[in-house]
């Protein structure tokens, strides 16, 4: 089993497709993913990490809230020595906001990774790999037969 990933869509979020197809993509990659569901609050991110000493925490949100959601997340993971990582993905602001602003906004809230609602999943599977110094289990060395 590979290293444990939280995965979950923060405050009263219920957009549920995005954390599935990402649930899947990790685990098919070797994660261990415990996926909280839709609206999920902060205490039980933190809680989830703490219980299953996680690697990371990735955070979702579709519904335009995340900026208000996400406050105080970091130092609530911090007052219990987490040292995961912390990506969060989606629709990260209301309308039409700027990218660039955006990102540095939740780069500023702690999250190590922000990624926008295009991201593919495989793309969220090789950060973590190079984040995690994640090592897939070495395929199987085949036999080749001798013949006699
Ligand atoms: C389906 C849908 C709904 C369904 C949700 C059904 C369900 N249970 O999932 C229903 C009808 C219930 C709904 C409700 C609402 N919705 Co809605 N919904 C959508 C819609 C059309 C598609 C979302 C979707 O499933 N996409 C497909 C998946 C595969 O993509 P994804 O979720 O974006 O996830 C991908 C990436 O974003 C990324 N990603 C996502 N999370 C994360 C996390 C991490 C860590 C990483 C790395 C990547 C990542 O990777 C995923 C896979 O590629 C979008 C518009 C759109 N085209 O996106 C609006 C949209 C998200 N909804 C919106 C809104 C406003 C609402 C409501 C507030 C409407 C209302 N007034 O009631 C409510 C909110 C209800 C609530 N409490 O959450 C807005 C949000 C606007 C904003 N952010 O500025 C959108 C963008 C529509 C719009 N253009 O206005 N919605």
């Amino acid at each position: 089993m590979g290293q444990t990933v939280i995965l979950g869509v923060i405050g009263s979020d219920a957009h549920v497709v995005g954390i599935t197809i990402l649930e899947q993509a990790l685990s098919a990659a070797g994660f261990d993913v415990k996926n909280l569901g839709v609206q999920t609050s902060k205490d039980e991110f933190v809680s989830a990490a703490q219980k299953h000493d996680t690697g990371a925490v990735l955070v979702s949100s579709l519904y335009g809230h995340a900026r208000q959601d996400c406050q105080g997340l970091h130092k609530q993971l911090a007052d219990t020595e987490c040292d995961a990582v912390t990506y969060i993905g989606g629709n990260l602001s209301v309308g039409q906001d700027d990218w660039d602003d955006t990102r540095e906004h939740f780069r500023e809230l702690g999250f190590n990774r922000v990624f926008d609602a295009e991201t593919d999943p495989s793309a969220v599977v090789s950060a973590l790999e190079r984040d995690l110094d994640h090592r897939t289990a070495e395929p199987e060395t085949q036999r080749v037969r001798m013949n006699s």
